[in-house]
């Protein structure tokens, strides 16, 4: 690590503090260019300390840059991972105030709900999807805390992976039997469609998110517990939304979640 304590504290502080201000900051890799990628995931579980010291409760795991697309856009290899939480749960159909965010972004993404653990190296599709307890449909609503979005990989690790929001929708299946590859997906933006995709966009395949995570976790001796809720990355691209929205997204075989952001 090329950081100390004080700094990967003092770090956390200033993005915790940015989130909940809704005030956007530059890129934290401006002030520290030598940080490293242990450095970034350390401020971000300080981000995880500081908020569960406040009594929020860390409600589930979820992947980033998932799709080749956005991973080319990167210049990365390798998707990234964060954690969301109760204060982000929105209700399906319910608002979302806008004055509490930055600049949201909407991503349609498929949920997983695990029934035992899953640890790696070597976790595999099978094994995820064999510890499948359901699957559901879901839109993040990412919200970069860095000025236009405009950040690097590991500024934006340390930012927990701009998770912000999620809705979850009601419909839940287990995956046996489903062809979650080609699962399709509709957004539409006050009755427009602006996004289609399969769920294939999501590394050949979103059971596929959750082997990574669980490969990434374990090579930091971590596991996924049973019982996590885990969001896979976004199927489409992301897009952004302003006051007065309304997102509907159709999932395949899945239902539909929706929102409204005020
Ligand atoms: O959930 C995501 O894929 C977001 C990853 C962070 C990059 C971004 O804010 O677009
Ligand atoms: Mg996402």
């Amino acid at each position: 690590m090329a950081l100390n304590a004080t700094t990967i504290n003092e770090l956390a502080l200033h993005l915790d503090s940015a989130e909940r201000q809704a005030h956007a900051v530059h890129k934290i890799t401006d002030d520290f260019p030598e940080m490293d990628w242990a450095d970034a995931y350390a401020i971000q579980d300080a981000i995880r300390e500081l908020q569960r010291q406040r009594g929020v409760r860390i409600a589930g795991l979820k992947m980033g840059l998932t799709s080749s697309a956005k991973m080319r856009q990167m210049g990365v290899v390798e998707p990234i991972h964060g954690f969301i939480t109760d204060y982000g749960a929105v209700a399906d159909g319910g608002e979302i105030d806008t004055g509490t965010l930055i600049h949201p972004k909407v991503e349609a993404e498929i949920a997983f709900v695990t029934n035992r653990p899953l640890r790696g190296p070597g976790c595999h599709i099978g094994e995820v999807l064999a510890a499948t307890e359901f699957v559901l449909p879901a839109v993040e609503i990412i919200d970069s805390r860095y000025e236009d979005f405009r950040f690097d990989l590991k500024s934006v690790i340390a930012d927990n992976t701009s998770s912000a929001r999620y809705v979850l929708g009601g419909r839940t299946l287990r995956p046996q039997g489903l062809d979650l590859r080609n699962l399709g997906v509709v957004m539409a933006r006050n009755g427009r469609v602006v996004a289609t995709a399969s769920a294939a966009a999501v590394l050949g395949h979103p059971a596929q998110s959750v082997a990574m995570l669980a490969n990434m976790l374990g090579a930091r001796d971590r596991d996924i517990p049973a019982g996590t809720l885990i969001l896979t990355g976004g199927v489409t691209e992301a897009i952004a939304v302003e006051v007065g929205d309304n997102i509907n997204v159709r999932f395949q075989h899945l239902g539909s979640v929706s929102m409204r952001f005020v």
